[in-house]
């Protein structure tokens, strides 16, 4: 079994319910147990496009999927959810990144991890940190030290997934 964290972002057709959905999604991913889930965070828009707020949170499965296999099942809760690609950085009704796959470094044509974003997204970082407040990263950094240098631009909701 080998610990993968989810980075889940929606900005588009109520974001907390898409989210919750998308939890519910991975709680049935074959082989794999689905541990915890962060708060919910709303976050402004990063990237340079303009477009409404993001709710953001981070979950922890426990999988014996390998990753790609864990990517198709990520794409398709995404599909399932009626995601449709168009702008890059643009607005989403959901996104599923594979953030972290135990201390796996991947690099492919379909998958990046660790993900190349995490290290400075406050989006990212804050909801780990919730739920993994002494993880390690795969380089030996300890995720902590990584958000003196992150602003804390994040409102934590009072909702939960659950
Ligand atoms: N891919 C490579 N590595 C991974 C990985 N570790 N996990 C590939 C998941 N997918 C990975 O993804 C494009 C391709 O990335 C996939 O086909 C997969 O094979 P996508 O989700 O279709 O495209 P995208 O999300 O539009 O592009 P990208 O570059 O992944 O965008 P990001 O980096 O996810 O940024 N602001 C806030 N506040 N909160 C957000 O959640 N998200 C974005 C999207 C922009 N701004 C945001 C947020
Ligand atoms: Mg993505």
């Amino acid at each position: 079994m080998t610990h993968a964290y989810i980075g889940i972002g929606s900005n588009q057709d109520n974001p907390a319910l898409q989210i919750k959905k998308a939890v519910n999604a991975l709680k049935a991913i074959p082989n794999t147990q689905y541990m915890i889930c962060s708060s919910l965070y709303r976050t402004p828009p990063y990237g340079g496009v303009e477009q409404d707020d993001f709710i953001n949170a981070v979950a922890l499965l426990s999988t014996e999927l390998k990753p790609l296999a864990l990517l198709d099942e990520l794409q398709g809760i995404e599909q399932q959810q009626g995601r449709q690609r168009t702008v890059r950085w643009g607005p989403r009704r959901i996104d599923l990144d594979i953030l972290l796959f135990g201390e796996h470094y991947i690099n492919n044509e379909r998958l990046t991890i660790p993900h190349p974003g995490l290290t400075q997204r406050s989006f990212v970082l804050f909801p780990l940190v919730e739920i993994a407040p002494s993880l390690v990263l795969p380089n030996g950094e300890l995720l902590t030290s990584l958000l003196t240098t992150c602003e804390n631009n994040l409102t934590r909701l009072p909702t939960t997934v659950a």
